[in-house]
C-alpha cells in the first residue's frame, strides 16, 4: 500500500467538498412568509430557500447585551438612535418603544415576525451585543448563515462575531445599503407613514472569518450608516442531513481504500496478462 495514493484520494475527496463550499456565491435568498399583501400585519418567515435548499433551522436573539444607544430628547420625535417598531397592525411580544431597553430589544428581534424590528433614526448610533439562543456553525450546503432584513433599502450595518465569553472573533464586516438585493415584500410600521420596501443580506460565517459564533455585535455609526432599520435571524448549520466532519474523514478514507483496491485489482489483472 502506498500512503501518498491513499493520502492523495482523501485531499482529491476533501478538496472538491471544500471547493463546493466555497463556490456557492453570496446569492440572494428568499424569505418564505406566511403573506406578502399587507404590509402592515404580521409577516412570518416560514423558511428560506437559498441555492436550491430550504431550511428553517432558525435560531433568534435571546439576550442583547452590552448596549450603548443614543439618548432620546424628549423635544425631538426624531432623536435617540434604536428603537423598537412593528407593522402598523402588527402583533409585538411587548409594547414598542422609542427608548427601548435591553429586554424589549431582545423580544423585537428574538421572533420570526418580520413587521418587529429595529428602527435606527437618522443620525443617532448604536452598539448592541446579540446573542442567540443557540451556537451558529458553518453549514456544508453553503448557505449564509445570517439573515438580515433592512427597511427601505438605505442604511449600513457594521458586524462582527463574539465566542461564548463575549469575546470579539474573526473580523468585522461593513453590510452595505448597496449590496442589499430585494426582499420582494414591503412593510409599513409604526413610525412611517406609508410602505417602504426590504431589502435583505445574508452572511456566511467566513466573511466574517471564523467556523462558529455564540453572537453578533451590531453598530450603527451614525448619519454616514443612515439608521438601519433591521432584524436579523440566523441558521444554527446543525442538520442530521448533513454529515459531520468526522464523517467526511471516513468518507474520504473509504473513497481512499476503493481507489487502492481498484489499483490493486489492475495490477492483479495486469500480471495475470502477463503470466
Ligand atoms: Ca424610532
Ligand atoms: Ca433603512
Ligand atoms: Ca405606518
Ligand atoms: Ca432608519
Amino acid at each position: 500500500m502506498k500512503l501518498t495514493n491513499l493520502i492523495a484520494s482523501i485531499s482529491l475527496v476533501i478538496g472538491s467538498v471544500v471547493m463546493a463550499a466555497n463556490s456557492a456565491q453570496a446569492a440572494s435568498f428568499t424569505s418564505n412568509v406566511n403573506q406578502k399583501t399587507d404590509s402592515k400585519a404580521d409577516i412570518l418567515l416560514q423558511s428560506i430557500t437559498q441555492n436550491g435548499t430550504t431550511f428553517n433551522d432558525f435560531t433568534y436573539v435571546s439576550e442583547v447585551k452590552a448596549l450603548t444607544n443614543t439618548a432620546r430628547k424628549n423635544t425631538n420625535v426624531n432623536s435617540g438612535a434604536a428603537s423598537t417598531d412593528r407593522g402598523d397592525n402588527a402583533t409585538s411580544p411587548v409594547t414598542a418603544s422609542e427608548d427601548p431597553d435591553r429586554n424589549e430589544l431582545a423580544k423585537f428581534l428574538g421572533n420570526n415576525n418580520l413587521n418587529n424590528i429595529v428602527d435606527t433614526e437618522d443620525d443617532g448610533t448604536f452598539e448592541m451585543d446579540l446573542i442567540f439562543k443557540n451556537a451558529i456553525f458553518a453549514n456544508l450546503q453553503g448557505t449564509d448563515s445570517l439573515f438580515f432584513w433592512e427597511r427601505n433599502m438605505n442604511s449600513d450595518l457594521l458586524i462582527q462575531a463574539f465566542d461564548q465569553t463575549g469575546m470579539l472573533i474573526g473580523n468585522s464586516l461593513k453590510l452595505l445599503r448597496q449590496s442589499q438585493t430585494n426582499a420582494g415584500f414591503q412593510i409599513d410600521t409604526t413610525e412611517i407613514g406609508s410602505a417602504q420596501k426590504v431589502g435583505n443580506w445574508g452572511v456566511k460565517l467566513e466573511e466574517l472569518g471564523v467556523t462558529s459564533l455564540s453572537g453578533i455585535r451590531v453598530i450603527s455609526e451614525g448619519a454616514a450608516f443612515n439608521g438601519p432599520d433591521f432584524k436579523l435571524i440566523a441558521r444554527t448549520g446543525v442538520s442530521k442531513s448533513v454529515p459531520e466532519p468526522g464523517m467526511l474523514l471516513g468518507l474520504g478514507t473509504l473513497a481512499g481504500a476503493a481507489f487502492l483496491l481498484r489499483r490493486k485489482s489492475e495490477q492483479n489483472s495486469a500480471i495475470k496478462a502477463a503470466q
